[in-house]
């Protein structure tokens, strides 16, 4: 399993050029870098989770597939 995150900001319309990649450290912790919010406003950023395969898995011990997280950076 994989995480993807995407910021993107909604009153801009655009999202950041440098992608993030994520580090699985074990225990179910991962690590998610670098995540550029590389201007002040409001950032919404997207984590997915990816399964091996590609696919969401019914099988799989958790429903959500995507989360938002919201930042405002102060400028
Ligand atoms: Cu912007």
């Amino acid at each position: 399993m994989t995480l993807d995150a995407t910021p993107f900001m909604p009153d801009h319309g655009h999202g950041s050029p440098i992608p993030a990649f994520s580090t699985d450290e074990g225990s179910g912790t991962y690590t998610l870098e670098p995540v550029n919010l590389f201007m002040p406003g409001y950032w919404e950023t997207t984590l997915t989770i990816v399964n091996p395969n590609g696919t969401d898995s019914p099988d799989d011990d958790f429903d959500l597939d995507t989360v938002v997280f919201v930042f405002f950076i102060d400028g």
